[in-house]
């Protein structure tokens, strides 16, 4: 081997190898995420990837997943055509076609719903990925239909209508600012690898943790000068016996309530129901643990808590327990405060740049307003504060047609296994007249539409994206697509030129609507593509801690409620409760027989840091490092039932059945079991049922389901 093939191997970049370095970002994860990447490129390919190091936002730092982007984009079951079904639905019998074939298919068929039904009729629906979803919803608006759902339908939501209901705003924790850090369903170790140096900073400069997990996790073990092992889906039972010490200890700041909460009386009211005893008893913690991590919580403050987008609310008493857990920031005054948590607001797809951008606008002037959405009046808080159908009432209606037909679906990303009965769900897609999907991979799901759509990854396109600290970056494709694969939006734009929709700026293509957006920030499109790493906008504006309580709580009585005026307003016949009660999570499980028969309790859908959802299971890098699909176990559950470590076992529910392999571990409590999901050999969505759902906020209970569980 000589010098150059030396350098070359050893994938250094110059002229002299031909390997450049380009700059993309990673979207495996989260758009809350979204590290910078530097890409090796040589030759159009992908040599191989590293965080970059300038980037505002991950300084470097990768995750598991994102280092293995390469082996991600190169997947075997990369979709390389479009392609049309010539096989059953689920079959995966596919011919490819050309683009204009596709789009003249989609056009065609979509018309013919829209004409035989109405334009509501056809659902758009976009999985987990967020990036072209301002484009998506406008279109979907634009050809008339009222049925734009996500996967907002099981994730996030149901913690940002909490925030809504009782503080008007999302409330992140200060962590910098803190001596405290409630680590309440903390899962950063495996679910934001970035989140944990701030926890680790104020560890090492002598601040306060409490971490409250089911298991025993990487940051009880690392951080936890208290660690409460909670009984699953009990937290609201806590959080209420937690408010009842505050006030009975006088650690409730008196003046902060006066002046900013409402519904104080009743809410002090309802925790008289939950004495220290009894709390304990439906927790299974002990009280002592229970008093001093209250007592720490509430006196050495500033304190802030960690909230998840779906460990709580993945439960039917989900939307409360988060209402309950917020409550207790507003008894001890820590909303607003700087080491508290301190509302901010999304600039673009979820981000905080501290600037605006007129996302919300884009789509709202095509909205139509001539039909009921999809599970529309089955939520009612759903209803108000998202606007976005229900995805979990799709199955229902697809089956029952009522209050009118769905006949199309037009996916973007779209994973059956997201939701409950899996297997009934793609059964009901048989009654769909059309099915159009776009994915990267030929996916479990993709396998039943009628047209498939060849997505290129985030390295493949371009991509508008704000980031934390007033950034905004618009990214340049670091290698052209794969095969005949496409931008999201590309598709999208094209195809609103084919239908030849009424909307301009949709057919200008994805820049003149990103332009469109952030106009009034002192930027375009080109600005951005002009630079390799996120700019700094100049209309950014810092938080200010304090400011938002000072103009008023974007609520009903633009106060912190502990009462929900919004909620008092819902029809009885909805049966909800203005304040944050608690239930218990199995509430509609817990007849004799199924606990006889389901004696565990099983958490569906836990984080580990090799997989995300439904997603990275098929890369070899990845899968290698947990081969297959495991049910976690107690150790002394395993004895009993004569499981070793690594045995099959099948797994049921009332609904269905998975089998998986064991894993025996100490740091689950007796009577409880956990797996991953997204697994098509395994998918823990068969485990659950269609109703079990949170009455609020329309959450399925992945979180608390009944189970049993055997060798075979
Ligand atoms: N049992 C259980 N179920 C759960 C959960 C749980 O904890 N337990 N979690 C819930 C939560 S929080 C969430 S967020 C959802 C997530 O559920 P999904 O939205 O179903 O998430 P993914 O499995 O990531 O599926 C997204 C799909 O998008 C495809 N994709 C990736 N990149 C692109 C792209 O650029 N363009 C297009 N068109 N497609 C792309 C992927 O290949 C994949 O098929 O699952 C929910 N379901
Ligand atoms: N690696 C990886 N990362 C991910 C994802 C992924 O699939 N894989 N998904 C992404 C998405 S879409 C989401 S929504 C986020 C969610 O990410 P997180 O919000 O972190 O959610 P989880 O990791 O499910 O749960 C957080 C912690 O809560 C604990 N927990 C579970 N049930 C209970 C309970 O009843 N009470 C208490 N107190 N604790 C409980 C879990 O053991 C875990 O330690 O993760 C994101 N990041
Ligand atoms: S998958 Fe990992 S590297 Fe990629 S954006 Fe998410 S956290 Fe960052
Ligand atoms: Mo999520």
């Amino acid at each position: 081997m000589n010098e150059l093939e030396k350098k070359i191997k050893a994938k250094i970049p110059g002229e002299d190898t031909g390997i450049e370095i380009k700059r993309s970002l990673c979207a495996i994860c989260s758009p809350g995420c979204h590290c910078g990447l530097d890409c090796y490129v040589k030759d159009g390919q992908l040599l191989k990837v590293e965080g970059t190091l300038e980037h505002p936002y991950n300084r470097g730092k990768l995750c598991t997943k994102g280092a293995a982007n390469r082996n991600y984009i190169y997947r075997e079951d990369r979709i390389r055509t479009p392609l049309k079904r010539v096989g059953p639905r689920g079959e995966g019998k596919f011919e490819p076609i050309s683009w204009d074939e596709a789009y003249g298919i989609i056009a065609e068929k979509l018309a013919a719903v829209k004409e035989k039904y109405s334009p509501h009729s056809v659902a758009f629906f976009s999985g987990y990925c967020k990036w072209y979803r301002p484009i998506l919803h406008r279109f979907c608006y634009t050809f008339g239909s009222v049925n734009f759902g996500t996967d907002d339908s099981t994730c996030f939501k149901s913690m940002d209508i909490a925030n809504s209901l009782t503080t008007g705003a999302p409330g992140g924790p200060n962590i910098p600012n803190t001596n405290t850090f409630l680590g309440w369903n903390y899962g950063g170790y495996y679910s934001n690898h970035l989140s944990v140096g701030p926890v680790r900073a104020l560890k090492e400069r002598g601040g306060k943790v409490i971490i409250i997990d089911v298991r025993y996790s990487p940051a009880a073990k690392n951080f936890a000068d208290i660690f409460l092992q909670i009984r699953p889906g009990t937290d609201g039972a806590l959080a209420l016996g937690m408010g009842k010490l505050i006030i009975d200890n006088g650690w409730a700041d008196m003046d902060y309530i006066e002046k900013h909460t409402y519904g104080f009386d009743e809410y002090k009211e309802l925790v008289q129901n939950y004495p220290l005893d009894k709390v304990c008893e439906i927790t299974g913690l002990n009280p002592d643990d229970v008093f001093e991590a209250t007592k720490l919580y509430a006196t050495n403050g500033p304190a802030c808590t960690n909230f998840s987008a779906s460990a709580l609310t993945h439960r039917v008493n989900g939307l409360q327990t988060h209402r309950a857990i917020i409550c207790l920031g507003a008894l001890t005054g820590n909303f607003d405060r700087p080491g508290g948590n301190v509302p901010s607001f999304a600039s673009y797809i979820h981000k905080r740049g501290g600037f605006t951008t007129r996302e919300m606008e884009f789509r709202e002037e095509k909205r139509p307003f001539d039909q009921l959405r999809i599970g529309e009046t089955r939520f009612p808080t759903w209803d108000e504060y998202c606007d976005e159908f229900q995805a979990m009432d799709l199955l229902r209606q697809i089956e029952e047609g009522r209050p009118y037909p769905v006949k199309a679906i037009v996916g973007f990303g779209m994973n059956a296994k997201m939701f409950p009965e899996t297997d009934k769900l793609v059964k009901a897609f048989d009654k769909l007249d059309f099915f159009v999907d776009a994915d990267m991979f030929m996916t479990y799901t993709a396998k039943y539409a009628d047209i498939v759509l060849p997505s290129c990854s985030s390295l493949e396109r371009g991509e508008m994206k704000a980031y934390e600290g007033g950034y905004l970056a618009f990214t340049k494709p670091a290698i052209p697509p794969l095969y005949e694969s496409k931008s999201d939006v590309d598709m999208l734009c094209e195809l609103a030129r084919v239908m030849d929709l009424d909307d301009d700026l949709l057919k200008a293509g994805y820049e003149a609507c990103c332009d469109w957006m952030i106009e009034g920030n002192g930027v375009t499109v080109a600005d951005l593509k002009a630079s390799d790493l996120p700019v700094k906008i100049q209309t950014a504006k810092p938080v200010v801690p304090g400011a938002y309580l000072e103009k008023g709580c974007r609520t009903p009585t633009g106060k912190i409620e502990f009462y929900s005026k919004a909620i008092a307003a819902y029809d009885p016949k909805y049966g909800l409760n203005p304040l944050p009660d608690y239930v218990d999570p199995l509430f509609d499980e817990n007849d004799p027989e199924t606990k006889e028969k389901y004696p565990f309790h099983m958490i569906a859908g836990i984080r580990i840091p090799n997989t995300i959802h439904s997603r990275v299971h098929e890369v070899p890098w990845l899968r290698s490092l947990r081969p297959d699909p495991l049910c976690e176990i107690n150790q002394d559950d395993a004895k009993n039932l004569g499981i070793n470590d690594g045995d099959p076992v099948e797994v049921s529910s009332p609904y269905g059945t998975v089998r998986l392999k064991a894993m025996i571990t100490a740091k689950l409590q007796p009577g409880v079991l956990a797996m991953a999901h997204g697994y098509t050999e395994a998918n823990a969505n068969v485990l659950v049922g269609r109703d079990h759902l949170d009455p609020y906020s329309g959450y399925p209970g992945f979180k608390s389901l009944r189970c049993s569980i055997r060798k075979y």
